[in-house]
Order: structure tokens, then sequence, then C-alpha cells
């Protein structure tokens, strides 16, 4: 990030006067695609896609170089099973059953990857059926995936390999149409289900999907909160990645709100008579949504003490950074904004002030006065 994307995306947030953004104006009629990888920089995607929130698609010049594509790739394009057994066949990955619902998703089991070859090799020899149903190995997509949005509202990107899938989006909000009588979204947006009015009384109030078409090599964004659905047009490896940053943190804790209210609604009757209801509260939020108020403020916690590091250092570079990866001090003085504003909230959360916080270190109010002092000094950066 530079100063001059910097100055703009604080801007955004300022105007935004701590309102979270959905898809920041009216959806938009197609999805963006990006041609060539010279005349782009991550100034406009910041620009164009982060803070908007809108989705886009990345040519294959952008993944053009990736080994994995010439490596787990036969010449004629498709998954080369051998290759991938050599490397990888002792594995143990989860395998999620298509052909069976359990809530909103598919159960899963464990077994070698190289079971899973054989398993993939007999499905397109008998013309893409099994009798052991639709098998899906997670992170190395086979078939299509229940509608949802990415957890915690990150934003992710995700990559075909090989293969093509096509991908169905709905902009933030627009999912609440598609609800049924309960308030449950449905598993599958394409099923004759919909149409049943008395089941999805606000479906004609719903505008159908933006429709995207990946072809192998291509990346795909999809941006905060939206909810889609993925199908495999073939047979399909491709490599996924979701992430936070100061652009969606505010989106991830007004998601982590909504939770816990959802679950203070449901356990509501026992409020009075049970004296460790918010504390039972937090453990349910925890078990459903993977994470509770403590943990996040653990999560924001160790951001923030890196892009802290940085700052101090003031220098791009952490030194001693296992993971190689270069975090930006333009980066790390806009996600010390962005974390101050969501802390300070955070703090002030009166579900957040019933945590029991005396471990914590540092205190919550003095991680906020560090953040807050660090933004004072990154202005002049
Ligand atoms: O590619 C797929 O099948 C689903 C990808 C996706 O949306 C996810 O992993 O969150
Ligand atoms: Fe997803």
């Amino acid at each position: 990030m530079d100063r001059e994307t910097r100055t703009f995306a604080e801007m955004h947030f300022r105007n935004l006067g701590g309102r979270v953004y959905g898809a920041g104006g009216p959806a938009p009629s197609r999805v963006a695609f990006i041609q060539a990888p010279e005349t782009f920089s991550y100034a406009d995607f910041v620009k164009g896609f982060l803070l908007p929130n809108l989705p886009c698609v990345f040519s294959s010049a952008f993944t053009e170089s990736w080994g994995s594509r010439r490596r787990w790739v036969t010449p004629a394009g498709r998954p080369d099973f051998e290759y991938l057994l050599r490397q990888y066949g002792d594995v143990v990955v989860p395998v999620a059953n298509c052909g069976v619902r359990e809530y909103n998703s598919n159960p899963k089991e464990h077994m070698p990857f190289r079971d899973y070859i054989s398993y993939w090799k007999e499905y397109i020899r008998d013309g893409y059926s099994s009798p052991r149903g639709c098998l899906y190995l997670k992170d190395w997509h086979l078939c299509r995936s229940p509608f949802h949005a990415d957890i915690f509202r990150s934003f992710s990107w995700s990559v075909n390999i090989c293969g093509r899938k096509k991908w169905l989006f709905f902009p933030p909000g627009q999912e609440e149409a598609l609800q049924d009588c309960h308030g449950n979204l449905p598993y599958d947006v394409t099923s004759l289900e919909l149409q049943d009015t008395r089941l999805y009384p606000r479906l004609k109030d719903s505008s159908p999907p933006l429709e995207v078409v990946q072809e192998a090599g291509e990346m795909v964004f999809v941006p905060s909160g939206w909810h889609h659905q993925v199908y495999n047009l073939d047979d399909t490896i491709s490599i996924n990645h979701n992430w936070v940053n100061g652009c969606n943190l505010a989106n991830m804790w007004h998601f982590l709100q909504q939770e816990l209210r959802a679950v203070q609604q449901e356990v509501s009757e026992w409020k009075d008579s049970m004296p460790d209801w918010d504390h039972h509260c937090q453990v349910i939020m925890k078990s459903c949504s993977g994470i509770n108020f403590e943990e996040f403020y653990h999560f924001l916690k160790v951001i923030a003490e890196k892009r802290l590091l940085v700052l101090k250092q003031g220098t791009d570079m952490l030194p001693g950074d296992s993971t190689g990866l270069k975090l930006g001090l333009q980066q790390a003085a806009f996600d010390v904004g962005r974390l101050a504003d969501v802390l300070a909230s955070v703090a002030a959360h009166p579900d957040f002030q019933r945590v029991n916080t005396s471990s914590f270190s540092p205190q919550p109010k003095e991680l906020l006065r560090q953040l807050e002092d660090a933004v004072a000094t990154a202005e002049a950066l």
C-alpha cells in the first residue's frame, strides 16, 4: 500500500462514520474482469474492490508462474493424479459427502489422499457417478458448495489450478430475501423448493445472482459478506485463501455482534434464572461460530502487536518473520487506525465489559492506548 492509497482508504472509513459497508451502493450488473497484471496495481485493487467490497475475476495471466499450475496438471489440462499421488498420497484429508445434508453443510470424514484419488478416478470412469455419492475434498473442491458467506465475513480468493467453476453471487443483504419463513437460508439457491411462496415468502423481492464462469488459472475475489454458491463444471482443483485486513475488520466485528445477539435471543428464557447466563452465551457462541468475544480480543491483539512492531521499527520488513511475507509500513499504519476504531467499539460493548478480562495482557484499555499513540505518530509517515 502506498501513502496516497492509505489516505484514500482512511478517507473512505471517515466518510462511513462508523457504519459498516455492504456492497457500497447499487449492485453491479456484472463482475469486473482484470486482464493484465502489468496495468493493475495493489492500489487499484484497494480502491476498486476491497474498499467498495465488490467481486472481480483476475485473468489466468496472474497465476501463469504458479508451480501448481504446471506440476499438478497434465498437458491436456486435467488433474495429474499420478503426480498428486506421489506427492501427497499419504496425507489424510477431510472429505465431505455432498449428497448428504447436515444443517446447511455436509458431513465430513477423513481418509488418505490416495483413497480419495482412487474414488475420484472411479467416479470419472463410471461416468461421474458412484454408489458412494459425490465426495468432496475440502480445499481441493470436487463438486458444488452449499450457499454461504465466508467465515467471519473474511475476504477470499480462489484460483482454479485446473478445471472450471460457476459462481452465483448475492451482494450483502440480498440473502435476506432468500430466507424461508423460519429465517433460515436455503441450502441450495437453485432448488425448486424456493418457488414455494409459503415457505419462501420474500423470494419475490430477491434479484437474480451475479453469475461468473471461472476458467482454469483464473482467480475470483469474493468480497466480505457476499453470499455465494459454487459448482465445479469440470474435474477441478482450486486453491483458496481467506483473509481479514483493515478494510473488512469492522465487518468481522459487526458479524460477531450479530452472532452473539442470535445466541442471546435463542436462550433468552433463561436470562433471569441463570447467574452466569452471559458467560454461557459466550460459550455457546464459541461452539456455534468458532470464536467468542475473548478470542476476538486475542485476534485483535496478535495483529495489533505485529503492526505496532513494524511501525516502531519504521521499515517495511519485519526481521525474522518466518512467513517471509512483507507487511508494508503504510499498510501497517492503515491497519492500526482500523484496529483502534474496532477495539474502541469492542471495549465499549456491554457484552465485552461482562467478559472477565483480568488475565488479558495487555489490558484492552492499554492496547487501545498503544494503538491510538501509533495512529498519532503514523500520521507523519
Ligand atoms: O469452490 C468451492 O467449491 C467453494 C469455495 C468457497 O466458496 C469457499 O471455500 O468458501
Ligand atoms: Fe466461500
